[in-house]
């Protein structure tokens, strides 16, 4: 593999993950792949658990880790092209991109979108021009529009901790009082929409009017925005807030009642509860969810080790 961005970028998701959980059970098996490789991981965002997974695994494989928290300690950064540089930023995207590649075999990046200009966060012209000119593999450690390690280890805990052959998983959209991202939920559906075409689970995505997502991710979802309806008998509910992408980047609503409390899953099979953190307790998800036994927050977290693991143990094979 020489690029994870995308479910697209996977042939065979099933033995992707099967394999990832091969990993769990042996991390140290493959620590001779990683021998003298060096894997760099490049912040323009806060992250906890993907930094720490993503070096984790990493290590497990044998791999020398660096990381640039570029927003903090690099120059800032030009994206744009044909414009005079006698403004704020320092170095252009083209020569970064281009002296990281020399220096490492397999980069990550994460950049959050701006939310300001649709058009401009959707092209994803900060990851590819990233991807054009390090001339190495790139995992994307979340960008503009999706977070797909995080999707991979959802798909992962789901596979692991269902109870049933064909669970039903619910996407819920929660309350939150900043704008956030789509590229998590644009994620977790462009994934659940192939598992779901791969016979896996049953996917509904709910969340109030005018928060639509990009009907690129979606195709195959059922959308309803009746919560009560959509986790009637639901097996596993991933909670998450996003910002619209209709009228891009707003919050539209409070959000008043679509907080997930255990009152809320008594119409449910007993719902084991996902989100894919940091999650701020009693706005977007109860605190009696998150110390409760539903919650499965914590052993998701964790899984973000074996979905790392399991794209560098293929990017490494293919070096
Ligand atoms: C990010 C998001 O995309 O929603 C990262 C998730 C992995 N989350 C936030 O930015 C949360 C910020 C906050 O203030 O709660």
């Amino acid at each position: 593999m020489k690029l994870f961005s995308s479910v697209k970028d996977i042939n065979d998701l099933k033995q992707l993950v099967n394999e990832a959980l091969e990993l769990k059970k042996d991390p140290y098996g493959f620590q001779n792949l990683g021998k003298n490789k060096t894997l760099g991981l490049v912040f323009l965002n806060p992250s906890l658990r993907t930094r720490l997974s993503t070096q984790k695994a990493a290590l497990n494989l044998g791999m020398n880790v660096m990381v640039m928290n570029m927003d903090k300690d690099g120059w800032a950064l030009e994206t744009r092209d044909g414009v005079v540089m006698n403004g704020t930023t320092v170095e252009h995207i083209r020569e970064a991109a281009a002296v990281m590649g020399e220096y490492c075999d397999i980069l990550g990046l994460r950049s959050f979108p701006k939310l300001e200009d649709r058009t401009e966060d959707y092209s994803e012209n900060l990851f590819r021009k990233f991807v054009k000119f390090c001339g190495v593999p790139v995992v994307s450690l979340e960008s503009a529009t999706l977070h797909p390690l995080q999707s991979l280890a959802d798909l992962i805990t789901i596979q692991e901790q269902k109870q049933t052959v064909k669970p039903k998983v619910v996407l819920s959209w929660a309350p939150h009082v900043k704008s956030l991202p789509q590229a998590v939920p644009n994620s977790f559906s462009e994934w659940m929409c192939r598992a779901q075409q791969e016979g896996l689970v049953d996917f509904v995505i709910t969340h109030p009017e005018g928060y639509e997502l990009a009907e690129e991710f979606t195709a195959g979802a059922s959308i309803t925005y009746n919560q009560e309806e959509a986790l009637e008998n639901a097996d596993f509910i991933y909670v998450k807030n996003w910002s619209s992408y209709r009228e891009y980047g707003k919050i539209l609503s409070e959000g008043e009642g679509w907080m997930i409390d255990n009152k809320k899953l008594e119409s449910s099979n007993n719902a084991q509860i996902m989100h894919c953190l940091p999650v701020r307790r009693d706005l977007e998800l109860s605190s009696e969810i998150l110390d409760g036994p539903n919650s499965l927050v914590i052993k998701e977290a964790g899984n973000r080790v074996w979905a790392a693991q399991v794209v560098l143990k293929k990017m490494l094979e293919k070096l």
